[in-house]
């Protein structure tokens, strides 16, 4: 395996008609940060394995048939019969204002516990991807992330953490309290800059960077939206720009786009800057189609909107 993840996944309801109130139409999806991450990856053609809990129900069936025809192993996947699999709505007031509903406390996923995880699974892959969702679900949640990270370390297994801080989870307090900890444990880590701002009363990429380097990340990615990325190591500081995107559709998912791209590039061996810009592009092609994952490409496609975007930029 080249990645293995641990998270939520959800059945998604989109407001088709705006104001939910006044939609009688919904398109149903799916949804979820670390399989957004995971379609990504399989897409662009890794090895993802999947860790998580979904209900015996019909939506737990439809998200797994979803996610194993993507390709991805759901070998760790399992079954509560006690608890439903979650559900999200997101309505699309404007592509500036994009809320999301959770009905998910008590889902099948937030019963996940340390004893779900099998230390041969996670040691077999080459990086653990987990973000600040899982932690928040539940305190076995919480402490099953710990365990995870535990077990990567102990077996080398690189760790890449989206804090994807998500406040209507979660005490605020303990939200930063255990972001920080987490970070402090990782090897790569991909905030946006209001995340930073959020854990360190910080705006400026390169100062949200040194408070990250100085919790002992050796590699910190900051998203700047279609400004790009910034990046900071010990030795080195950079921004890798970005896409501009014209018609921003539904920005749900661009960060999980990104850390797909991203860490792409790191498993085929390119340079930082040049896996920074693949995340890049791919961010702004999720934001482009209505759907955490739909925008999602396959490497063609990927590389033809990097050339295209390139040439748009020489004839300017
Ligand atoms: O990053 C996009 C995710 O936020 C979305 O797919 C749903 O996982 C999700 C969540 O917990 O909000």
């Amino acid at each position: 395996m080249d990645v293995v993840t641990i998270g939520e996944t959800m059945i998604l309801f989109t407001s088709e008609q705006g104001l939910m109130r006044y939609s009688n139409q919904y398109s149903r999806k799916f949804g979820g940060s670390e399989t957004n991450f995971a379609v990504g990856l399989s897409r662009l053609g890794h090895n993802v394995g999947w860790i998580s809990k979904l209900g015996n129900d019909e939506f737990g069936k439809a998200l797994l048939s979803f996610v194993r025809g993507e390709g991805i192993d759901t070998s760790q996947v399992k079954i509560d019969d006690e608890a439903p699999t979650g559900i999200y709505f997101k309505e699309l007031r404007n592509p500036n204002d994009v809320r999301v509903y959770y009905y998910r406390k008590g889902s099948a996923a937030s019963r996940m516990s340390k004893s779900d995880l099998d230390e041969g699974y996670i040691s077999n892959a080459k990086f653990l991807f987990i973000t600040g969702i899982t932690p928040a679900l539940s305190d076995s949640c919480h402490e099953m992330i710990f365990e995870a990270i535990d077990m990567a370390k102990r077996n080398n297994v690189k760790i890449i953490f989206d804090p994807n801080i998500r406040k209507k989870l979660w005490d605020e307090e303990k939200a930063r309290k255990t972001i920080i900890e987490i970070a402090s444990k990782v090897d790569i880590v991909l905030p946006g800059i209001s995340e930073g701002e959020f854990l360190f009363g910080e705006k400026k990429p390169n100062l949200i960077g040194e408070k990250f380097l100085e919790l002992g990340v050796p590699l910190v990615v900051i998203k700047l939206g279609d400004k790009g990325a910034y990046y900071c190591t010990k030795e080195e500081e950079k921004i890798v720009s970005g896409f501009f995107v014209e018609n921003v559709v539904d920005p749900v998912g661009a960060g999980d786009g990104f850390a797909a791209g991203f860490v792409s590039g790191l498993l085929e061996g390119l340079s930082i800057n040049h896996s920074i810009r693949r995340g890049n592009a791919i961010g702004a092609m999720v934001t482009m189609v209505n759907g955490d994952i739909e925008g999602l490409p396959e490497l063609e496609d990927l590389e033809r909107f990097i050339s295209n975007k390139a040439l748009d930029n020489v004839n300017r």
